[in-house]
C-alpha cells in the first residue's frame, strides 16, 4: 500500500486552501481516502494510528472516485515531523568521504565501525522537496551531489510505520574542507527531497533485497547511473533508530534518511538544469529537477 499527499490540479472550492488530501497510488490512478473524519494532519492520522493499516482501511471512501495521477500534485509525504540523516552506513559513503577530506580521513573510517553512529540533523518540512519539485544546489557550492537514500517513516513513539525514497543533496567541497561545516554542507533550503509515496511497512519486500538506484540526466543523457542494495548497509535500522532516540523525543514523529550507498564519481557536479531520479523498490521513483541560484 503506497500512501500519497496531493492537491487536485482542479481547486475543489469544498476545501480550505491550505488543505490537502491523502490517498492511495495505484498504478496511474489515485485512490482518494475519505477526508470528513480527518484532523488538520491527515497523513499523521494514519501514519501514527496504533494501527496503520486498519485506520487506512477506515478512511478508505468508496464513494470517491478515483483521479489519473497526471491530474494531481503529489506533494512531499511528510507534515509536520523533523527530518534527520544517518551517515557513512555504507562502506561507499566511508571511501568517498575520506577522499575529499584529508584532514578528517580518520573520522569516517572511525564511524563506520564504531558503536555510535553518525547521526545529523538534515531538514524541517520547508526545505524538503516532493515529487517533480527543485532540489538546489548552493551558490558556494562547486561539487555537490545526489545522496539515494531510504528514509525511514516513524511514530512518536518510534515505531517504523514506512519507507519512503529520500535524496541527502550534500555540498562535498563544503563538508570536505572542514567537518565542522557539516551542517552548511546538508542543511539548507531544498537540500532534502521526499517521495513519491509511503510504503507501510508490512508492505514492504524483504530488506535483504531492497535495491536503490540512482540515474541522473542532463540535455536529455544519462550522465550517471548507480545502484545498491540494502543488504550492503553496515547497521541495521533498528540500531540507527535506537541511537536516534536515545536523548530526543519526536512528539510529530520524525523521518531518518538511512546514509547513502551511491556517490558518483570525483570528477561529478550536478548541474542547473540535471534531473535526478532515485528509485527504491517497493516504494517508487522519486524525480527532481536540479535548480542553482537564490531559494524560491
Ligand atoms: O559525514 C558525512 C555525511 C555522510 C552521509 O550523509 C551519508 O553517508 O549518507
Ligand atoms: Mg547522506
Amino acid at each position: 500500500m503506497r500512501l500519497i499527499k496531493f492537491r487536485d490540479r482542479e481547486p475543489d472550492f469544498s476545501m480550505p486552501a491550505d488543505q490537502y488530501r491523502v490517498g492511495l497510488l495505484e498504478g496511474d490512478e489515485v485512490v482518494p481516502l475519505g477526508s470528513v473524519s480527518f484532523g488538520p494532519n491527515p497523513l499523521l492520522d494514519i501514519l501514527h494510528a496504533e494501527d496503520p493499516e486498519k485506520a487506512l482501511r477506515r478512511f478508505r471512501h468508496v464513494s470517491l472516485a478515483h483521479l489519473p495521477l497526471a491530474k494531481v500534485d503529489i506533494l512531499p509525504p511528510l507534515d509536520n515531523q523533523e527530518v534527520w540523516g544517518a551517515g557513512v552506513t555504507y562502506e561507499r559513503s566511508k571511501v568517498a568521504r575520506q577522499e575529499e577530506s584529508e584532514s578528517a580521513a580518520t573520522f569516517y573510517d572511525r564511524v563506520y565501525t564504531a558503536d555510535r553512529p553518525e547521526l545529523f540533523f538534515k531538514a524541517t518540512p520547508n526545505r524538503v522537496a516532493g515529487p517533480g519539485q527543485p532540489i538546489r544546489v548552493r551558490r558556494d557550492s562547486r561539487w555537490s551531489v545526489p545522496e539515494p537514500e531510504l528514509a525511514l517513516v516513524l511514530s512518536p513513539s518510534l515505531k517504523l510505520v514506512g519507507f519512503t525514497v529520500g535524496n541527502d543533496v550534500s555540498a562535498r567541497d563544503i563538508e570536505g574542507e572542514n567537518p565542522l561545516y557539516l551542517p552548511q554542507a546538508k542543511v539548507y533550503d531544498a537540500s532534502c527531497a521526499l517521495g513519491p509515496a509511503i510504503t507501510l511497512a508490512s508492505a514492504m519486500p524483504p530488506r535483504a533485497s531492497i535495491g536503490i538506484r540512482l540515474e541522473i540526466e542532463r540535455g536529455g543523457a544519462t550522465v550517471y547511473r548507480g545502484e545498491t542494495s540494502l543488504a550492503r548497509m553496515a547497521r541495521t535500522l533498528e540500531d540507527l533508530i535506537d541511537w536516534l532516540g536515545r536523548e530526543d523525543r519526536f512528539p510529530n514523529g520524525v523521518i531518518l534518511l538511512t546514509g547513502t550507498g551511491i556517490v558518483p564519481p570525483d570528477d561529478f557536479s550536478l548541474e542547473a538544469g540535471d534531473q535526478v531520479a532515485i528509485e527504491i523498490d517497493g516504494i517508487g521513483r522519486l524525480v527532481n529537477p536540479v535548480v542553482r541560484g537564490a531559494p524560491a
